[in-house]
């Protein structure tokens, strides 16, 4: 009965073996990129519709996007000229909020306002 032979200094696997250039690989170092990938973020928008007071549209601006009187009527009147607007640029979890917050305010207003949020 035979028994497997044990290299004294490598084991069981032997030495190194030589790659395709003769050269032994065991001080090949590999690179790993360090990626570091930002998370997706997702714009904001308003929608036109026929039926929401402007006054209402521009309280929204204001109250949930931050926005001054004047920049808040710009974009109202952009959504009313263009049909709609992004009206800001967040991470998913805070533009979801958003959305949420605009929705049930005009919701609850009885305002047929639209506000959805995309993959940017
Ligand atoms: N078009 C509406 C009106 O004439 C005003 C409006 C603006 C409605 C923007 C929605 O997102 C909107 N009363």
């Amino acid at each position: 009965m035979s028994h497997p032979v044990t290299h004294p200094i490598y084991g069981m696997a032997g030495p190194p073996s030589d790659d395709e250039n003769g050269q032994d690989d065991s001080d090949v170092v590999v690179k790993t990129k360090p990626k570091t990938k930002r998370p997706p973020l997702y714009k904001v928008l308003l929608l036109n519709d026929d039926y929401t007071p402007m006054e209402f549209v521009v309280h929204i601006l204001e109250r949930f996007f931050g926005m001054n009187h004047a920049q808040a009527f710009e974009i109202m009147l952009t959504v009313h000229k263009k049909g709609v607007a992004v009206v800001g640029v967040f991470s998913h979890e805070i533009a979801e909020t958003k959305v949420g917050q605009v929705m049930d305010f005009a919701r609850r207003h009885q305002h047929p306002l639209q506000c959805t949020m995309e993959k940017e």
